[in-house]
């Protein structure tokens, strides 16, 4: 087996103007791959952006938008810039060929072209997408419970304060914490207390279900739950449902002075991102917030 026999059932867009080049392009690689087409360079970046493919093989020459231009606004968009763009062109010049990889192309591959040839291009790139895509969510993801980790919480808060802050649309911010989870691995051993990490995870994720909200291990038995585009009161609705899931889980803690099962405390903050403060100010208030319901009694959040 090659390194890229399993580079098979990628989804591939293929652009060009000419209806007989795309059939052509189908006709070698339909059978093991899915394909999309586009005709022109409007209806390529809205079939990136739709169908989110795997791989782009891009036409050069085209009316309107030729090639070079969609490669620069799929890499203007930061959710596309990651699809590996392949150039397939009559063109073939050493100009037109470092033109299309500066723009960001991954390969070239002139017209007329080897069949066998475009068959493994196509698989080395899908092999090495799906390589850097493993590594990245790799980098991304807390490894024990398999939500988000911190650097993946710290780039989220970066960009959602920016975004809200255009939208003028609030950002809230609710951080957990295990309660005497010291006495919890002292009573049961580490290992429960790995396991009840990861419930206590998985819990959250299903009381912060919209797209765009974030769960993420900040540390030890500390999470957060980003929540873009929610006011206090929604917030607050957030943390009382993840307060019922917990205890819902209805882990055995005998050693806890709060309650026979683990229980959380949480801190609540909402802020409207303006051109002063940034992402830390909300941090800072939500772990304020914590510490209240520490000092409250625990198995509560404070806002
Ligand atoms: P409090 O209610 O004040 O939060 O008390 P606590 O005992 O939860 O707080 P403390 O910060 O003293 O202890 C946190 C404990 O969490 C200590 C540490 O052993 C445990 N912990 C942190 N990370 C992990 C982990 O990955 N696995 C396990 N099993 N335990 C962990
Ligand atoms: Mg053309
Ligand atoms: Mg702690
Ligand atoms: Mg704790």
């Amino acid at each position: 087996m090659s390194w890229t026999d399993q580079a098979r059932n990628g989804r591939l867009l293929i652009v060009d103007d000419a209806m007989e080049n795309i059939q052509i392009l189908n006709h070698v690689l339909g059978e093991e791959h899915e394909v999309l087409f586009a005709m022109n360079g409007e209806k390529a970046l809205e079939l990136a952006r739709e169908q989110r493919p795997d791989l782009i093989l891009l036409d050069a020459v085209m009316p309107g938008m030729d090639g070079y231009e969609v490669c620069a606004a799929l890499h203007a968009a930061a959710e596309l810039r990651d699809i590996p763009i392949i150039f397939v062109t009559a063109l073939t010049t050493p100009e037109d060929e470092t033109r299309a990889l500066e723009s960001g192309a991954v390969d070239f591959i002139t017209k007329p072209f080897n069949v066998a040839v475009v068959r493994a291009r196509v698989r080395t790139h899908l092999t090495l997408k799906r390589q850097s895509d493993a590594l990245r969510e790799l980098t991304l993801t807390d490894p024990l419970t398999g939500v988000a980790n911190r650097r993946s919480f710290n780039d989220a808060i970066e960009n959602e304060w920016r975004r809200c802050g255009r939208s003028r649309s609030q950002l809230s911010l609710i951080m957990i914490d295990i309660d005497h989870f010291k006495l919890y691995n002292d009573a049961y051993g580490h290992q429960a207390g790995d396991a009840c990490l990861k419930q206590v995870a998985h819990a959250m994720l299903h009381c912060a279900g919209r797209l765009p909200d974030l769960v993420a291990r900040y540390g030890g038995e500390e999470f957060v739950v980003l929540l873009p585009q929610v006011d206090q009161q929604g917030a607050e609705t957030v943390a009382q449902r993840i307060l019922e899931a917990v205890a819902g889980l209805a882990i055995p803690h005998r050693m806890s002075p709060v309650s026979d099962a683990v229980s959380v405390s949480l801190g609540v903050a909402t802020v409207l991102p303006g051109e002063h403060g940034d992402a830390h100010q909300l941090v800072r208030a939500a772990d304020q917030a914590l510490y209240q319901a520490k000092a409250g009694g625990r198995n509560r959040y404070c806002v």
